[in-house]
């Protein structure tokens, strides 16, 4: 009998201590470098330096930032725009060029070739890869996005046993193709590093890649296989944190991080929505937020092209 009690009380112990080894690590997490990914082309720079303005003009925490800049190519010009924006920043940026660094995509090409999206879209799918392991999350980012919050208790969000944290998607929900399931935007992705490698996700997603009847059959390739591969294993986080500007949509007051579909502000047209959608999303008091920090972003650029002349 005294054997049992033995045995209980040292399984307490190590239940207690798992606990309590969890809670630091939780602490020790808070102080951590947020690391934001973006997954572009030379036609997202522009794009993506607003929103990388929009993150430290709201960085209200004063947090350090390590910025990934996934792409397949881009011009120097524009490598060094993005470099010497964000070292002007006093922050911390990695460009990583999927094409000379993951020679097993090229085995992959035709799964892309399938697809009406630029192949470099899938960048973001070998994160696991590209960031190195020493971290342990990330927060990936669209580039047609404007964050107005400080992003530390969002990078923050206990994840529980989730892989992801995401924002259900309003849109694509309503599509046959997903219609019944839990779906979610793939704009803003709060990610656990450790477990998605832990996971092999990309493995899976690979897997599901190679597999054309499959990838014909998705209408976003990537966030379909997103949603696929993570199944279960994604916590619903508030629509702030994704909100879409959308001519469905009533606008919110409030939201964190406002995401543009359909319409792009730095661009004025759109090729599928109709004059009367046009109007009234551009009646979003967000279009003008947006010029706004693009116009912010437009100052800063110049006084550091002038200071370089200098
Ligand atoms: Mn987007």
């Amino acid at each position: 009998m005294k054997k049992v009690y033995l045995i209980l009380i040292i399984l307490i112990l190590f239940m207690l201590y798992q606990v309590c080894c969890k809670t630091v690590f939780e602490k020790k997490h808070t102080e951590e470098t947020i690391n934001i990914c973006f997954n572009i082309d030379d036609n997202y720079v522009k794009p993506m330096l607003v929103t990388i303005y929009s993150i430290l003009k709201n960085n209200k925490s004063n947090s350090k930032y390590n910025f990934y800049v996934i792409t397949e190519d881009l011009k120097s010009k524009n490598e060094n725009l993005i470099k010497n924006f964000i070292s002007n920043k006093q922050q911390k940026v990695i460009i990583y060029r999927i094409k000379n660094e993951l020679p097993d995509l090229k085995n992959l090409y035709f799964a892309f070739e399938r697809v009406n999206f630029p192949s470099v879209i899938f960048g973001r799918l070998y994160i696991g890869n590209i960031i190195p392991e020493t971290e342990y999350r990330c927060l990936y980012l669209d580039s047609d996005i404007l964050v107005i919050t400080d992003l530390k208790s969002l990078y923050n969000i206990n994840l529980g046993r989730n892989i992801v944290g995401m924002v259900k998607d309003p849109v694509t929900r309503t599509k046959p193709y997903v219609r019944g399931q839990k779906y979610y935007n793939s704009g803003v992705m709060l990610i656990d590093l450790k477990k998605w490698r832990g996971e092999n996700i990309e493995k899976k997603v690979l897997e599901k890649m190679k597999n054309t009847d499959y990838i014909d059959k998705t209408e976003y390739p990537d966030q379909d296989l997103l949603n696929d591969v993570l199944k279960g294993r994604i916590k619903t986080l508030n629509y702030k944190y994704n909100f879409f500007v959308d001519y469905r949509y009533r606008d919110i007051k409030n939201p964190y991080i406002i995401h543009y579909l359909g319409l792009k502000p730095w661009r004025k047209t759109s090729d599928w929505l109709s004059s009367e959608q046009l109007e009234i999303v551009k009646k979003s008091p967000k279009y003008e937020l947006y010029n706004q920090y693009e116009k912010e972003l437009e100052i800063e650029l110049n006084n550091m092209k002038n200071m370089s002349v200098k």
